[in-house]
């Protein structure tokens, strides 16, 4: 781990959240994440931004307009520019306006209702990263299959290795951010290994990650984006993120030179 002690993006109390959920085929677990976190989450939700693409089908994209349209949602569009779900998320990071941000999906396999346990800890915690991981002792996997879990498992006893690190579950995309931090980084997936990315560069900044145990569940409805290929990509990125520069971790600010 690079001794970075000192992080160079202020650190904010907990004032707001924004929650990003992307949508391509996405129906019912849309509308039902939607109703979940209004009712958990009410008075801290600042925004839902849903992020659509061109692959997102008119089936979802009316249910998505159909959310926006009711003012007690707090819910607006965005269509992304840059590809895939990496694209799409390192755009919404550049919008979002909470103090925190929720990275989830809209396919119920990020639980809507664990986003309350994120909120009273980031509250406590409001610099600290907060993941959920299946791996957590009071975690689990339910109908994710016996190779992926085994291969999952490995996956996650190289990331420890080789970070240095006691969290259980990197590849997990379901987290919370303080919203200052995911600014300032330098982002480089464009694919789901992108949600691997999003806690090995904080964690390489010695920024605190916090993981709590939730049960992963699959999509009842709609389809995945990822591939077997799109999952070989985790590897590039668990490799070449650990061996980059410190410098590279973080944005070159407008004007300065490199
Ligand atoms: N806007 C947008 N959303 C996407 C894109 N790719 C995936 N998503 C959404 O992101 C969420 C997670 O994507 P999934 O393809 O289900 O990926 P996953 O859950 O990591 O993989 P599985 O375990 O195979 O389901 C889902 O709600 C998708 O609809 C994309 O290119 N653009
Ligand atoms: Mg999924």
């Amino acid at each position: 781990m690079r001794d970075l002690a000192t992080p160079t993006f202020p650190i904010r109390s907990f004032s707001g959240l924004t929650v990003i959920l992307p949508v391509v085929t996405e129906t019912s677990s849309f509308d039902e994440t939607v109703r979940v976190l209004r009712e958990t989450n009410g008075d801290d939700i600042l925004e839902i931004l849903v992020v659509v693409c061109d692959r997102t089908t008119p089936e979802s994209m009316a249910r998505c307009e159909a959310a926006a349209s009711d003012p007690g949602n707090r819910l607006r569009i965005h269509h992304q520019g840059l590809p895939f779900l990496g694209g799409a998320m390192r755009e919404a990071f550049d919008l979002a306006s909470g103090s925190h941000v929720v990275m989830m999906a809209s396919d119920l396999e990020t639980d809507p209702s664990l986003v309350q346990a994120f909120v009273e800890l980031a509250k406590e915690k409001p610099a600290a990263v907060i993941t959920a991981s299946r791996w957590a002792a009071a975690g689990g996997f339910s109908g994710y299959g016996g190779v992926r879990v085994a291969l999952n498992w490995v996956f996650q006893h190289l990331t420890s290795l080789l970070y240095r690190t006691q969290l259980t579950d990197a590849t997990f995309g379901y987290r919370l951010f303080p919203t200052e931090l995911v600014k300032v980084i330098q982002w480089e997936g464009l694919r789901h290994e992108f949600l691997l990315e999003t806690v090995l560069k904080p964690l390489l900044l010695g920024v605190e990650v916090l993981e709590v145990p939730t049960t992963w569940t699959p999509r009842s409805e709609g389809v995945s984006q990822n591939s077997l290929k799109t999952q070989s990509r985790y590897i590039g990125t668990l490799l070449r993120t650990r061996f980059k520069p410190a410098a590279a971790l973080l944005k070159v600010p407008a004007g300065a030179s490199s």
